[in-house]
Protein backbone atom coordinates (compact mmCIF):
# COMPACT_ATOMS: atom_id res chain seq x y z
CA UNK A 1 0.00 0.00 0.00
CA UNK A 2 1.67 3.43 -1.04
CA UNK A 3 1.12 6.51 1.10
CA UNK A 4 0.03 9.82 -0.27
CA UNK A 5 2.28 12.55 -0.89
CA UNK A 6 2.30 15.33 2.52
CA UNK A 7 0.19 18.60 1.59
CA UNK A 8 3.81 20.40 1.88
CA UNK A 9 5.24 18.29 -0.48
CA UNK A 10 7.00 21.18 -2.84
CA UNK A 11 6.34 19.46 -6.78
CA UNK A 12 9.00 21.61 -9.09
CA UNK A 13 11.17 21.91 -11.70
CA UNK A 14 15.21 23.51 -12.04
CA UNK A 15 17.12 25.64 -14.31
CA UNK A 16 20.70 26.92 -13.57
CA UNK A 17 21.55 30.70 -14.48
CA UNK A 18 24.34 30.00 -17.57
CA UNK A 19 22.25 27.19 -19.00
CA UNK A 20 18.46 29.46 -19.34
CA UNK A 21 19.37 33.27 -18.73
CA UNK A 22 21.52 34.24 -21.71
CA UNK A 23 22.06 37.87 -21.37
CA UNK A 24 25.87 36.80 -20.50
CA UNK A 25 27.10 40.25 -20.35
CA UNK A 26 24.19 42.35 -20.04
CA UNK A 27 23.44 44.96 -17.13
CA UNK A 28 26.64 44.66 -15.89
CA UNK A 29 27.44 40.80 -15.97
CA UNK A 30 30.50 39.91 -15.42
CA UNK A 31 32.29 36.95 -17.53
CA UNK A 32 32.12 33.39 -15.98
CA UNK A 33 34.42 30.52 -16.77
CA UNK A 34 31.22 29.38 -19.22
CA UNK A 35 31.13 32.43 -21.11
CA UNK A 36 34.73 32.20 -21.89
CA UNK A 37 35.21 28.60 -22.71
CA UNK A 38 35.85 27.10 -26.48
CA UNK A 39 32.80 25.70 -27.58
CA UNK A 40 32.44 22.94 -30.29
CA UNK A 41 31.25 24.48 -33.50
CA UNK A 42 28.30 21.88 -33.37
CA UNK A 43 26.50 23.48 -30.22
CA UNK A 44 25.49 26.86 -29.40
CA UNK A 45 27.28 28.63 -26.65
CA UNK A 46 25.29 30.47 -23.70
CA UNK A 47 25.42 33.78 -24.65
CA UNK A 48 21.72 33.74 -25.02
CA UNK A 49 20.55 30.22 -24.02
CA UNK A 50 16.48 30.04 -23.20
CA UNK A 51 16.50 34.13 -23.16
CA UNK A 52 15.12 33.75 -19.69
CA UNK A 53 16.41 36.72 -18.06
CA UNK A 54 14.31 38.60 -20.63
CA UNK A 55 11.59 35.99 -20.38
CA UNK A 56 11.45 35.12 -16.50
CA UNK A 57 7.72 36.39 -16.32
CA UNK A 58 6.21 34.86 -19.26
CA UNK A 59 8.06 31.14 -18.26
CA UNK A 60 6.72 31.27 -14.58
CA UNK A 61 3.09 32.43 -15.65
CA UNK A 62 3.58 28.64 -17.79
CA UNK A 63 4.87 27.30 -14.41
CA UNK A 64 2.23 28.25 -12.96
CA UNK A 65 -0.28 26.96 -14.83
CA UNK A 66 1.79 23.74 -14.42
CA UNK A 67 0.91 23.55 -10.92
CA UNK A 68 4.06 23.90 -9.82
CA UNK A 69 5.05 24.71 -5.99
CA UNK A 70 8.78 25.05 -6.12
CA UNK A 71 11.17 26.26 -8.88
CA UNK A 72 15.19 25.36 -8.18
CA UNK A 73 17.41 28.23 -10.27
CA UNK A 74 20.70 29.05 -9.18
CA UNK A 75 22.22 32.76 -8.68
CA UNK A 76 25.09 33.99 -11.19
CA UNK A 77 27.85 34.72 -9.40
CA UNK A 78 28.65 37.25 -11.85
CA UNK A 79 25.43 39.12 -12.43
CA UNK A 80 25.96 39.90 -8.34
CA UNK A 81 29.62 40.25 -8.64
CA UNK A 82 31.14 40.45 -11.89
CA UNK A 83 34.75 40.35 -11.07
CA UNK A 84 33.93 37.91 -8.35
CA UNK A 85 35.12 39.29 -5.27
CA UNK A 86 34.85 42.87 -5.67
CA UNK A 87 31.98 45.42 -6.35
CA UNK A 88 28.75 44.34 -6.05
CA UNK A 89 26.56 44.72 -9.54
CA UNK A 90 23.19 46.60 -7.97
CA UNK A 91 21.07 45.36 -11.72
CA UNK A 92 22.18 42.11 -10.57
CA UNK A 93 20.28 42.02 -7.13
CA UNK A 94 17.60 43.39 -8.85
CA UNK A 95 16.94 40.90 -11.37
CA UNK A 96 16.93 38.49 -8.48
CA UNK A 97 14.99 40.27 -6.08
CA UNK A 98 12.38 40.47 -9.20
CA UNK A 99 12.55 36.99 -10.08
CA UNK A 100 12.04 35.85 -6.41
CA UNK A 101 9.14 38.00 -6.34
CA UNK A 102 7.69 36.85 -9.23
CA UNK A 103 7.74 33.38 -8.07
CA UNK A 104 6.26 34.66 -4.42
CA UNK A 105 3.52 36.11 -6.09
CA UNK A 106 2.69 33.44 -8.22
CA UNK A 107 2.68 30.99 -5.12
CA UNK A 108 5.94 29.23 -6.07
CA UNK A 109 8.60 28.28 -3.47
CA UNK A 110 12.14 29.46 -4.45
CA UNK A 111 14.72 27.16 -4.13
CA UNK A 112 17.92 28.24 -5.11
CA UNK A 113 22.11 27.35 -6.06
CA UNK A 114 24.42 29.48 -4.80
CA UNK A 115 27.05 28.12 -7.59
CA UNK A 116 25.95 25.95 -10.48
CA UNK A 117 29.20 25.31 -12.67
CA UNK A 118 29.53 28.94 -13.58
CA UNK A 119 32.80 30.25 -11.23
CA UNK A 120 33.79 33.72 -11.87
CA UNK A 121 36.59 33.91 -14.96
CA UNK A 122 38.38 36.76 -13.31
CA UNK A 123 39.01 34.04 -9.74
CA UNK A 124 39.81 31.56 -12.08
CA UNK A 125 42.76 33.49 -13.25
CA UNK A 126 43.72 33.80 -10.05
CA UNK A 127 43.82 30.09 -8.69
CA UNK A 128 40.14 29.44 -9.13
CA UNK A 129 38.83 26.72 -6.68
CA UNK A 130 42.62 26.10 -6.09
CA UNK A 131 43.37 29.24 -5.07
CA UNK A 132 42.20 28.11 -1.12
CA UNK A 133 42.43 32.16 0.58
CA UNK A 134 41.45 33.30 -2.38
CA UNK A 135 38.46 31.21 -2.91
CA UNK A 136 37.16 30.49 0.21
CA UNK A 137 36.85 34.46 0.98
CA UNK A 138 34.94 34.76 -2.34
CA UNK A 139 32.65 32.39 -1.86
CA UNK A 140 32.19 33.45 1.57
CA UNK A 141 31.58 37.10 0.80
CA UNK A 142 28.89 36.27 -2.08
CA UNK A 143 27.12 33.74 -0.12
CA UNK A 144 26.75 36.64 2.71
CA UNK A 145 25.54 38.99 -0.11
CA UNK A 146 23.07 36.58 -1.16
CA UNK A 147 22.27 35.50 2.20
CA UNK A 148 21.50 39.32 3.17
CA UNK A 149 19.58 40.41 -0.03
CA UNK A 150 17.46 37.43 -0.50
CA UNK A 151 17.11 35.43 3.31
CA UNK A 152 13.77 37.06 3.97
CA UNK A 153 11.96 35.57 0.55
CA UNK A 154 14.32 32.25 0.25
CA UNK A 155 13.96 29.53 2.81
CA UNK A 156 15.96 26.68 0.67
CA UNK A 157 19.40 27.20 -0.52
CA UNK A 158 22.01 24.70 -1.81
CA UNK A 159 25.59 25.79 -1.61
CA UNK A 160 27.31 23.91 -4.91
CA UNK A 161 26.00 22.53 -7.31
CA UNK A 162 27.40 18.94 -8.60
CA UNK A 163 30.79 19.26 -6.17
CA UNK A 164 31.43 15.03 -7.15
CA UNK A 165 30.71 15.70 -10.68
CA UNK A 166 33.22 18.72 -11.18
CA UNK A 167 36.06 16.98 -8.86
CA UNK A 168 35.85 13.40 -10.84
CA UNK A 169 35.55 14.26 -14.40
CA UNK A 170 38.01 17.67 -13.91
CA UNK A 171 40.77 15.63 -15.13
CA UNK A 172 39.08 14.76 -18.25
CA UNK A 173 36.74 16.85 -19.31
CA UNK A 174 37.09 20.95 -19.49
CA UNK A 175 33.58 22.34 -19.30
CA UNK A 176 33.10 22.33 -15.32
CA UNK A 177 34.94 23.85 -12.78
CA UNK A 178 38.16 25.32 -14.76
CA UNK A 179 36.65 26.51 -18.24
CA UNK A 180 39.08 25.16 -20.36
CA UNK A 181 41.46 23.57 -17.83
CA UNK A 182 41.94 19.93 -17.13
CA UNK A 183 43.24 19.09 -13.60
CA UNK A 184 45.87 16.81 -12.18
CA UNK A 185 44.27 14.81 -9.52
CA UNK A 186 46.35 16.63 -6.58
CA UNK A 187 44.74 19.75 -8.00
CA UNK A 188 41.21 18.06 -7.72
CA UNK A 189 41.74 16.90 -4.64
CA UNK A 190 42.85 20.18 -3.07
CA UNK A 191 39.75 22.27 -4.69
CA UNK A 192 37.22 18.83 -3.11
CA UNK A 193 38.60 19.95 0.00
CA UNK A 194 38.55 23.76 -0.54
CA UNK A 195 34.99 23.23 -1.42
CA UNK A 196 34.31 21.31 1.55
CA UNK A 197 35.67 24.07 3.84
CA UNK A 198 34.29 26.92 1.79
CA UNK A 199 30.57 24.68 1.83
CA UNK A 200 30.76 24.35 5.72
CA UNK A 201 31.66 27.94 6.30
CA UNK A 202 28.58 29.27 4.24
CA UNK A 203 26.39 26.93 5.89
CA UNK A 204 27.77 27.88 9.58
CA UNK A 205 26.89 31.74 8.21
CA UNK A 206 23.33 30.77 7.53
CA UNK A 207 22.82 28.85 10.71
CA UNK A 208 24.38 31.31 12.95
CA UNK A 209 22.70 34.36 11.04
CA UNK A 210 19.29 33.10 9.61
CA UNK A 211 17.71 30.46 10.85
CA UNK A 212 14.46 30.38 9.07
CA UNK A 213 16.19 28.91 6.49
CA UNK A 214 17.46 25.53 5.44
CA UNK A 215 20.92 24.72 3.56
CA UNK A 216 22.79 21.91 1.81
CA UNK A 217 24.81 20.56 -0.54
CA UNK A 218 23.66 19.41 -4.40
CA UNK A 219 25.20 16.74 -5.02
CA UNK A 220 24.73 13.49 -7.60
CA UNK A 221 24.30 10.30 -6.08
CA UNK A 222 23.57 7.29 -7.78
CA UNK A 223 23.75 3.72 -6.81
CA UNK A 224 26.64 1.72 -8.26
CA UNK A 225 26.19 -1.96 -8.68
CA UNK A 226 28.80 -4.77 -9.06
CA UNK A 227 28.86 -6.37 -13.05
CA UNK A 228 28.49 -9.71 -11.43
CA UNK A 229 28.22 -11.48 -7.97
CA UNK A 230 32.11 -12.27 -7.68
CA UNK A 231 33.18 -10.50 -4.50
CA UNK A 232 35.92 -8.66 -6.03
CA UNK A 233 33.35 -6.90 -7.84
CA UNK A 234 30.85 -6.27 -5.12
CA UNK A 235 34.18 -4.96 -3.49
CA UNK A 236 34.33 -2.72 -6.32
CA UNK A 237 30.94 -1.27 -6.86
CA UNK A 238 31.73 -0.10 -2.54
CA UNK A 239 34.70 1.55 -3.79
CA UNK A 240 33.19 3.46 -6.37
CA UNK A 241 30.31 4.11 -4.19
CA UNK A 242 32.77 6.02 -1.74
CA UNK A 243 34.30 7.54 -4.62
CA UNK A 244 31.62 9.04 -5.83
CA UNK A 245 29.06 9.36 -3.36
CA UNK A 246 30.39 9.02 0.17
CA UNK A 247 33.50 10.51 0.54
CA UNK A 248 31.42 13.80 -0.08
CA UNK A 249 28.51 13.28 1.95
CA UNK A 250 30.75 12.11 5.06
CA UNK A 251 32.85 15.15 4.86
CA UNK A 252 29.94 17.46 4.36
CA UNK A 253 27.02 15.62 6.47
CA UNK A 254 29.37 14.01 9.07
CA UNK A 255 32.58 16.27 9.26
CA UNK A 256 34.83 13.70 8.08
CA UNK A 257 36.99 12.14 5.56
CA UNK A 258 35.78 8.53 4.75
CA UNK A 259 38.29 6.11 5.64
CA UNK A 260 38.73 4.55 2.82
CA UNK A 261 39.01 7.69 0.78
CA UNK A 262 41.42 8.50 2.79
CA UNK A 263 44.11 5.76 2.65
CA UNK A 264 43.15 5.76 -1.48
CA UNK A 265 44.10 9.69 -1.47
CA UNK A 266 47.20 8.61 1.04
CA UNK A 267 48.82 6.06 -1.29
CA UNK A 268 48.58 8.28 -4.23
CA UNK A 269 49.87 11.17 -2.97
CA UNK A 270 46.62 12.86 -3.62
CA UNK A 271 45.89 14.05 -0.40
CA UNK A 272 45.28 17.60 0.15
CA UNK A 273 46.65 20.46 2.41
CA UNK A 274 44.70 20.55 5.50
CA UNK A 275 45.27 23.07 7.89
CA UNK A 276 45.10 23.16 11.49
CA UNK A 277 41.13 23.93 12.42
CA UNK A 278 39.98 22.18 9.13
CA UNK A 279 38.27 19.29 10.97
CA UNK A 280 36.89 21.58 13.15
CA UNK A 281 35.30 23.66 10.35
CA UNK A 282 34.00 20.98 9.06
CA UNK A 283 32.26 19.25 12.37
CA UNK A 284 30.78 22.57 13.11
CA UNK A 285 28.36 22.85 9.99
CA UNK A 286 25.77 20.48 9.14
CA UNK A 287 23.51 20.35 6.48
CA UNK A 288 19.99 20.58 7.07
CA UNK A 289 18.80 18.59 4.76
CA UNK A 290 20.54 16.48 1.45
CA UNK A 291 20.07 17.23 -2.02
CA UNK A 292 21.09 15.19 -4.69
CA UNK A 293 20.60 15.23 -8.69
CA UNK A 294 19.82 11.75 -10.12
CA UNK A 295 19.81 10.54 -13.78
CA UNK A 296 20.85 7.25 -14.29
CA UNK A 297 22.99 4.10 -12.13
CA UNK A 298 26.15 2.88 -12.41
CA UNK A 299 27.84 -0.67 -13.07
CA UNK A 300 31.45 -1.44 -12.21
CA UNK A 301 33.77 -4.18 -12.46
CA UNK A 302 37.16 -4.93 -10.06
CA UNK A 303 38.98 -6.01 -13.45
CA UNK A 304 40.74 -3.28 -15.78
CA UNK A 305 39.15 -2.12 -18.78
CA UNK A 306 41.95 -1.24 -21.80
CA UNK A 307 39.86 1.56 -23.60
CA UNK A 308 41.06 4.31 -24.95
CA UNK A 309 39.35 7.68 -23.48
CA UNK A 310 37.75 9.76 -26.17
CA UNK A 311 36.60 13.21 -24.94
CA UNK A 312 34.10 13.77 -27.49
CA UNK A 313 32.46 10.61 -25.45
CA UNK A 314 33.17 11.34 -22.28
CA UNK A 315 30.05 12.26 -19.97
CA UNK A 316 29.54 13.47 -16.72
CA UNK A 317 27.12 10.45 -15.40
CA UNK A 318 29.98 7.66 -16.24
CA UNK A 319 32.18 6.40 -14.24
CA UNK A 320 35.93 5.82 -15.55
CA UNK A 321 38.53 3.75 -14.38
CA UNK A 322 39.97 4.10 -11.13
CA UNK A 323 43.06 1.67 -11.09
CA UNK A 324 42.58 -0.41 -7.99
CA UNK A 325 39.50 0.35 -7.11
CA UNK A 326 36.91 0.36 -10.14
CA UNK A 327 36.31 -0.29 -13.90
CA UNK A 328 33.44 1.18 -15.78
CA UNK A 329 31.27 -1.30 -17.17
CA UNK A 330 27.57 -1.26 -19.61
CA UNK A 331 24.76 -2.73 -17.54
CA UNK A 332 23.38 -4.48 -19.91
CA UNK A 333 19.95 -4.78 -18.04
CA UNK A 334 18.76 -1.27 -18.67
CA UNK A 335 17.20 0.89 -21.55
CA UNK A 336 19.02 3.59 -22.42
CA UNK A 337 17.99 7.05 -23.50
CA UNK A 338 18.82 8.55 -27.15
CA UNK A 339 22.38 9.92 -25.92
CA UNK A 340 23.31 6.75 -23.99
CA UNK A 341 22.08 7.44 -20.43
CA UNK A 342 20.61 4.23 -18.53
CA UNK A 343 17.67 4.26 -17.42
CA UNK A 344 16.94 2.85 -13.81
CA UNK A 345 14.01 4.26 -11.73
CA UNK A 346 14.84 1.04 -9.17
CA UNK A 347 18.47 2.69 -8.51
CA UNK A 348 16.85 5.71 -7.74
CA UNK A 349 14.96 4.15 -4.75
CA UNK A 350 18.06 2.29 -4.05
CA UNK A 351 19.96 5.90 -4.12
CA UNK A 352 17.28 7.22 -1.71
CA UNK A 353 17.11 4.42 0.97
CA UNK A 354 21.05 4.64 0.88
CA UNK A 355 21.17 8.02 1.44
CA UNK A 356 18.53 8.02 4.17
CA UNK A 357 20.06 4.77 6.29
CA UNK A 358 23.30 6.36 6.23
CA UNK A 359 22.18 10.33 7.10
CA UNK A 360 18.85 10.34 8.32
CA UNK A 361 18.72 13.61 6.47
CA UNK A 362 15.71 14.65 5.03
CA UNK A 363 16.02 14.67 0.80
CA UNK A 364 15.24 16.58 -1.73
CA UNK A 365 15.56 16.15 -4.97
CA UNK A 366 17.01 18.97 -7.70
CA UNK A 367 17.18 17.44 -10.78
CA UNK A 368 15.88 14.06 -12.53
CA UNK A 369 15.01 14.05 -16.03
CA UNK A 370 15.66 12.84 -19.53
CA UNK A 371 17.64 14.43 -22.31
CA UNK A 372 15.77 14.21 -26.46
CA UNK A 373 16.46 15.96 -29.30
CA UNK A 374 13.08 17.24 -30.23
CA UNK A 375 11.03 19.41 -32.60
CA UNK A 376 8.04 21.13 -32.76
CA UNK A 377 5.39 18.66 -34.27
CA UNK A 378 2.34 20.07 -36.78
CA UNK A 379 0.51 20.66 -33.69
CA UNK A 380 3.29 22.72 -32.04
CA UNK A 381 3.98 20.44 -29.17
CA UNK A 382 6.44 17.51 -28.67
CA UNK A 383 4.52 14.43 -27.97
CA UNK A 384 7.25 13.51 -25.28
CA UNK A 385 5.96 9.87 -24.20
CA UNK A 386 9.48 8.92 -23.56
CA UNK A 387 9.49 11.28 -20.74
CA UNK A 388 6.85 10.56 -19.63
CA UNK A 389 7.27 7.43 -18.66
CA UNK A 390 10.75 8.52 -17.55
CA UNK A 391 8.98 10.32 -14.88
CA UNK A 392 6.17 7.98 -14.40
CA UNK A 393 8.56 5.54 -13.37
CA UNK A 394 10.92 7.27 -11.18
CA UNK A 395 7.94 9.08 -9.25
CA UNK A 396 6.81 5.65 -7.99
CA UNK A 397 10.10 4.87 -6.69
CA UNK A 398 9.61 8.07 -5.17
CA UNK A 399 6.46 7.41 -3.37
CA UNK A 400 7.73 3.44 -2.49
CA UNK A 401 10.00 5.38 -0.64
CA UNK A 402 7.94 7.90 1.47
CA UNK A 403 5.73 4.81 2.03
CA UNK A 404 8.70 3.35 3.33
CA UNK A 405 8.75 6.15 5.73
CA UNK A 406 11.90 8.39 4.23
CA UNK A 407 11.66 11.37 4.63
CA UNK A 408 11.44 13.70 1.18
CA UNK A 409 10.84 17.04 0.82
CA UNK A 410 10.45 18.10 -2.66
CA UNK A 411 11.18 16.48 -6.08
CA UNK A 412 12.57 18.92 -8.83
CA UNK A 413 12.54 18.13 -12.25
CA UNK A 414 15.64 18.67 -14.44
CA UNK A 415 14.18 20.80 -16.56
CA UNK A 416 11.27 23.69 -16.56
CA UNK A 417 12.01 25.14 -20.03
CA UNK A 418 13.97 23.59 -22.59
CA UNK A 419 17.82 25.08 -21.80
CA UNK A 420 21.03 24.43 -22.94
CA UNK A 421 22.74 21.24 -21.67
CA UNK A 422 25.87 21.55 -19.93
CA UNK A 423 27.94 20.30 -22.64
CA UNK A 424 26.36 19.54 -25.26
CA UNK A 425 24.21 22.17 -26.90
CA UNK A 426 20.32 22.76 -27.14
CA UNK A 427 19.19 20.10 -29.08
CA UNK A 428 19.51 17.65 -26.22
CA UNK A 429 16.40 18.87 -25.25
CA UNK A 430 15.10 18.54 -21.18
CA UNK A 431 12.24 20.66 -20.72
CA UNK A 432 8.47 20.21 -20.06
CA UNK A 433 8.09 23.86 -22.23
CA UNK A 434 9.70 23.91 -25.48
CA UNK A 435 11.70 26.97 -26.49
CA UNK A 436 11.79 27.50 -30.39
CA UNK A 437 15.39 27.71 -31.46
CA UNK A 438 17.83 25.58 -32.73
CA UNK A 439 21.62 25.17 -31.88
CA UNK A 440 22.40 28.48 -33.96
CA UNK A 441 18.92 30.18 -34.96
CA UNK A 442 17.20 32.33 -32.27
CA UNK A 443 14.26 32.34 -34.11
CA UNK A 444 11.43 34.13 -31.58
CA UNK A 445 12.56 31.92 -28.53
CA UNK A 446 8.64 31.16 -28.63
CA UNK A 447 7.86 28.56 -25.24
CA UNK A 448 5.36 25.99 -26.45
CA UNK A 449 4.23 23.36 -24.05
CA UNK A 450 4.72 19.21 -24.82
CA UNK A 451 2.92 16.63 -23.81
CA UNK A 452 4.81 16.27 -20.73
CA UNK A 453 3.75 19.64 -19.57
CA UNK A 454 -0.14 18.56 -19.06
CA UNK A 455 1.00 15.08 -17.98
CA UNK A 456 2.74 16.59 -15.26
CA UNK A 457 0.04 19.42 -14.28
CA UNK A 458 -2.29 16.25 -14.37
CA UNK A 459 0.20 13.78 -12.00
CA UNK A 460 1.04 17.35 -9.06
CA UNK A 461 -3.34 17.57 -8.95
CA UNK A 462 -4.21 13.88 -8.85
CA UNK A 463 -1.34 13.12 -6.56
CA UNK A 464 -2.50 15.58 -3.89
CA UNK A 465 -6.15 14.21 -3.39
C1 LIG B 1 23.82 17.81 -14.38
C2 LIG B 1 23.97 19.30 -14.24
C3 LIG B 1 23.00 20.11 -15.05
C4 LIG B 1 22.51 19.49 -16.31
C5 LIG B 1 22.29 17.99 -16.23
C6 LIG B 1 22.09 17.32 -17.57
O1 LIG B 1 25.08 17.24 -14.27
O2 LIG B 1 23.82 19.71 -12.90
O3 LIG B 1 23.55 21.40 -15.19
O4 LIG B 1 23.20 19.92 -17.40
O5 LIG B 1 23.35 17.34 -15.58
O6 LIG B 1 23.30 17.20 -18.24
P1 LIG B 1 23.47 17.57 -19.76
O7 LIG B 1 22.97 18.96 -19.90
O8 LIG B 1 24.94 17.51 -20.04
O9 LIG B 1 22.71 16.59 -20.52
Amino acid sequence: KLKKFDDDFLWGASISAFQAEGASTKDGKGLSIQDVKKISEKYSDFSVAADFYNNYKEDIALLKEMGLSSFRFSISWTRIIPDGDGEINKKGIIFYHNLIDELKKNGIEPIVTIYHFDLPFSLQQKGGWSNRDMIVKAFLKYSKVLFNEYAKKVKYWLTINEQNVMIMIGSKMKFLNGGDKKFNQNELYNQSHNMFIAQALVMEEMHNNFPNCLIAPALNIVSIYPNSNKPQDYLAAMNASVMRNWYYLDAIVRGEYNPIMYKYLEDNNFLPDFRKGDYEILKKAKPDFIAFNYYTSATVKSEINNFIEVEELIDQQRLFDVPGMFSYCENPNLEKTEYGWDIDSTGFRVTMREMYERYRLPLMITENGLGHSEQLNENNTVDDDYRIQYYEKHLNELRKCISEGIKIISYNAWTAIDIVSSHQGFSKRYGFIYVDRTEKDLKEMKRYPKKSFYWYKEYIKKIKY
